[in-house]
């Protein structure tokens, strides 16, 4: 057998690594040649944990290839991104359409297309339209039923950013098949690798599941946040409201943050909306709380900024941005509510900006200028201090943060210094 996985990010390659490690022949494709010549070489160009190990062993071992156009294989997983466009947050459903095209002229009798990109419901139906829209030749599921020279399912991708090696494995996966028969042929292929259970459902219903998880996530982070807001009104100290709430056996709140960032929670319950935006109120609410919070824990640092400048003769203050990462200990910058706040900070305090940020190594661009610094010497120099992001390093220096006396703290880490 051989797998072919379209599309080498942060779902495709892992995946791709994953099937090579069983001693399955995988040839990816991805639209950018410098992507495809990193592979190649055994190296990769995204951060994950234990994943450039995985690659290296596998393009070593000659199980992986990668290359920029399709080419012949017994089964095609599709792992592009499909993020939201325009005004109303529409699905962009338009480099699942064109990787579909792209395999479509190598597609034979007997094949399993599976897409892994989370979708809005009916995009399974859509791929499979357009593969039948260029194979005039071969049968697919939509017409010829369990008949088809063509089986098709969608099975989304549930992991975690820096657990994905692991997570790729233990994960339960929902397998939705345009039939029962696609879904079998699926669950065959996953289990190759995966240890979790393969669960069987119809297309739609996978797509859905995925959307809701998402959502459910979302909605409860926007309870978190909201609560935050709240409290700080009403002088409550939510971090400590939120450890005794939970102390009740059916209440679990989740952590208010700075927002909610990354790839997904924050896409994936707009195709809800988009999907049902007369029904789906919670859902879209939700997703306004979680995006408003880091214009808040913006202006709780104005206020203090302001608090300063009146104090100190019209002084511009030192500000210090603690975390740029979209959560926790990992460097993942991309779609962060906190590298927003930083670089807002920046924008309003021009260079005198100092970051911590542990887990990189550089600035990104948009907050060259400032500077990349400890949490030591951040709490020794700022004037004011933003605790953006809860990593282990922050909780760590609780205690010296604690005694800095103009700190914004918008992830709890404060109250770890409570007796
Ligand atoms: N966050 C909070 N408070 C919390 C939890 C998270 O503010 O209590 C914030 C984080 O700081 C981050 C954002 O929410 O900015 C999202 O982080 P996350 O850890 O909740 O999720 P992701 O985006 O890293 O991964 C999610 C996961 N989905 C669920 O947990 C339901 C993962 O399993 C999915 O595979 C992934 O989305 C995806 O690709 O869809």
């Amino acid at each position: 057998k051989t797998v072919s996985v379209i599309g080498l990010g942060y779902i495709g390659l892992p995946t791709a690594a994953a099937f090579a490690s069983r001693r399955v022949n995988v040839f990816g494709v991805d639209v950018r040649p410098d992507v495809v010549e990193t592979i190649n070489r055994g190296e990769i160009h995204i951060v994950e944990p234990d994943l450039d190990a995985a690659v290296h062993w596998a393009v070593e071992s000659g199980f992986l290839r990668a290359g920029t156009t399709p080419e012949p294989a017994d089964a095609f997983l599709i792992a592009v991104p499909t993020p939201f466009v325009g005004e109303n947050k529409e699905p962009d459903l338009s480099y699942i359409e064109s990787a579909s095209r792209a395999i479509a002229p190598v597609l034979k009798s007997g094949d399993l297309v599976i897409l892994e990109s989370t979708s809005p419901v009916g995009a399974t139906e859509k791929m499979a339209a357009w593969l039948a829209e260029e194979r005039a030749d071969l049968s697919f599921p939509q017409h010829a039923g369990e008949e088809s020279d063509i089986r098709i399912a969608h099975c989304p991708e549930r992991v975690l950013p820096g657990k994905v090696m692991r997570e790729l494995v233990s994960n339960d996966r929902i397998i939705g098949g345009l039939t029962p028969r696609c879904g079998e042929e699926a669950k065959a292929l996953y289990e190759l690798f995966v240890e979790g259970e393969c669960i069987l459902t119809e297309a739609r219903v996978a797509e859905m599941c995925k959307l809701a998880e998402n959502s459910f996530r979302d909605v409860n982070i926007a309870f978190a946040n909201e609560l935050s807001v709240i409290c700080d009104k009403l002088d409550v100290n939510v971090w400590e409201l939120i450890r005794l709430a939970n102390h009740h056996p059916r209440v679990n709140i989740l952590t208010p943050g700075a927002g909610v960032g990354g790839h997904c929670i924050a896409v994936d319950p707009w195709f809800i909306v988009a999907g049902a935006p007369e029904e789906a109120q919670l859902i879209r609410t939700a997703r306004e709380v979680n995006d408003a919070k880091p214009d808040w824990v913006l202006e709780r640092v104005d206020k203090a900024a302001a608090r300063y400048r009146d104090e100190n003769d019209g002084k511009n203050p030192t500000v210090a941005a603690l975390g740029i990462a979209f959560k926790p200990d990992i460097d993942d910058l991309r779609e962060s509510p906190a590298c927003a706040i930083a670089e807002s900070m920046k924008r309003r305090n021009g260079n005198d900006l100092l970051v911590v940020e542990p887990n990189v190594g550089s600035l990104p661009e948009a907050l060259q200028g400032a500077q990349l610094v400890d949490a030591d010497t951040a709490i020794e120099q700022a004037d004011i201090i933003a605790l953006l992001v809860g990593h282990k390093e922050f909780h760590e220096a609780s205690d010296r943060l604690a005694k800095h006396g103009a700190v914004v703290d918008a992830v709890g880490i404060l109250d770890d210094s409570r007796p």
